[in-house]
């Protein structure tokens, strides 16, 4: 059986003011939730630090939340909160909003941003572990029945595959004792992390996997692929609810990216080879998923329950040619600043969210031509000098991946 957002609860959404947390939060309070965001919004700061901001201009906070209170009549809360740091202060507001539901969004997403250096490497690994870690110890400790929703990364299982489908979470194996019996066994799915975010990821599930046994905590871990886009049914209904769209370095991610550079006649900045194939997932159906993974909670004592949440995979070449044919830029081989395999195969499972009625907006369904239209419209406001990728996952690397090759 599965629910289709019917039972409505009240929600935490830690991270919601990011680029998936806020038109998650929107959609939830559009279906009746109660939502409450907490976030202390790190990533408007580092977007100061890195000089680069959203290509969409984001209204601050708090005309957010008075924008979508004027278009909808529903109230969103807020707290503004390091989830990482005060642990006091989230265990705190569990406490006084004893929510159903907490997802957690909250943590630093940039692998070339985790990648810039020391300083990066340690604020990515300090800033996810701890505040994943302090909610689930929040929550042991208060002993609520909350459930958690956590995004983590399809960069978990690793971009080397060379043709196994990647399953939702979890191996079955059949591990042989000494005396020759066969034994099944089913285990976390080996990770293989390209970053020190995506290992920051692969560490979370462990901190998952402990807390579901010890405690009881139920938990849902989502392996997201790349998400594209920008806006979705909320966010479109007013300027200030507009969602954020990074294009820089270190936070744009690849789609997104060709999509701004087309609009600004920059040459489509493919690395090496383009060889790597990822999974992909529009906004829409992100905010879609996050809903369904909400109304369809584990059970006290199961394991976690993993979903791979994205709908279709392509190869970064192909994307930069499909992207030149509808809007006729060109496309650039620039150095890779990343250590990944050339070519990879991606077989993904994703039957759990078409299980639960998920129907998959792909890259044909013509929400490109939207995304196109957002990077013609705010085109102006782009700084080029923030467009190459400078973060470089070893410091004896050849420089700059502006270096066409
Ligand atoms: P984002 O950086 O836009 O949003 C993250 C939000 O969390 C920001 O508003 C930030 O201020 C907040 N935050 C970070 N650390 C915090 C802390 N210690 N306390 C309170 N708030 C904190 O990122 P996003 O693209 O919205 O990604 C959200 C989640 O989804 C991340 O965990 C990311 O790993 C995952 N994800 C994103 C993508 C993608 O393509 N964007 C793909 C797969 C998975
Ligand atoms: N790439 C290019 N040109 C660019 C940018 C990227 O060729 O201008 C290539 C990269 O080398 C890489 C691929 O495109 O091979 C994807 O890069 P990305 O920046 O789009 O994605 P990634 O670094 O993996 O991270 C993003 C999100 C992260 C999320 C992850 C999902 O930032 O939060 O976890 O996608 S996944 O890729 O499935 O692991």
């Amino acid at each position: 059986m599965f629910l289709l957002g019917a039972v409505m609860g009240n929600i935490l959404v830690i991270g919601g003011d990011g680029f998936c947390g806020w038109p998650t939060a929107l959609h939830l309070s559009n279906l009746g939730h109660e939502v409450t965001i907490v976030d202390n919004l790190s990533r408007r700061a580092i977007a100061d630090e890195l000089g680069a901001q959203s290509l969409t201009p984001i209204a601050s906070i708090e005309d957010r939340i008075a924008a979508w209170q004027r278009v909808s009549g529903h109230q969103l809360g807020f707290v503004n909160l390091d989830v990482a740091q005060d642990y006091d202060g989230l265990a705190a507001v569990l406490n006084l909003l004893k929510p159903d539901t907490v997802i957690h969004f909250g943590e630093q997403r940039a692998a070339p941003y985790s990648m810039k250096g020391p300083r990066q490497k340690r604020y990515t690994v300090d800033n996810n572990l701890n505040g994943t870690h302090n909610l689930l110890v929040a929550i042991a400790e208060l002993k609520l029945d909350i459930h958690v929703v956590h995004l983590g990364t399809m960069g978990v299982y690793g971009y080397d595959g060379d043709g196994l489908e990647i399953p939702e979470g979890y191996l079955d194996v059949k591990v042989e004792t000494p005396d020759g019996r066969l034994l099944p066994r089913s285990i976390l799915y080996p990770t293989n992390p390209g970053s020190v975010y995506h290992m920051t990821k692969s560490l979370d599930q462990l901190l998952f996997q402990f807390y579901a046994k010890n405690d009881q905590i139920r938990i849902t871990d989502l392996h997201q692929g790349i998400v594209w886009g920008t806006q979705t049914d909320e966010t479109r209904l007013d300027d200030a609810l507009i969602n954020r769209f990074d294009y820089d370095g270190d936070y744009g991610t690849v789609l997104n990216r060709f999509l701004i550079e087309a609009a600004i006649g920059y040459p489509l900045t493919v690395h090496g080879t383009g060889g790597q194939t990822r999974a992909f997932i529009n906004i829409q159906d992100t905010v879609r998923c996050i809903a369904l993974a909400v109304a369809n909670p584990p059970e006290r004592g199961e394991r976690v329950r993993v979903r791979n949440q994205m709908t279709e995979t392509h190869r970064v070449r192909d994307l930069a040619a499909l992207v030149a044919k509808i809007t006729g830029a060109r496309v650039d081989r620039v150095q890779n600043p990343r250590l990944e395999a050339a070519e990879n195969e991606l077989f993904v499972s994703n039957r759990s969210f078409i299980a639960l009625g998920l129907e998959p907006i792909t890259l044909s369904n013509g929400l490109l031509a939207e995304t196109i239209e957002i990077s013609q419209r705010f085109a102006d406001r782009v700084d080029r000098s923030k467009i190459p990728a400078a973060s470089l996952w070893r410091q004896d690397m050849p420089e700059a991946a502006s270096h066409t090759i």
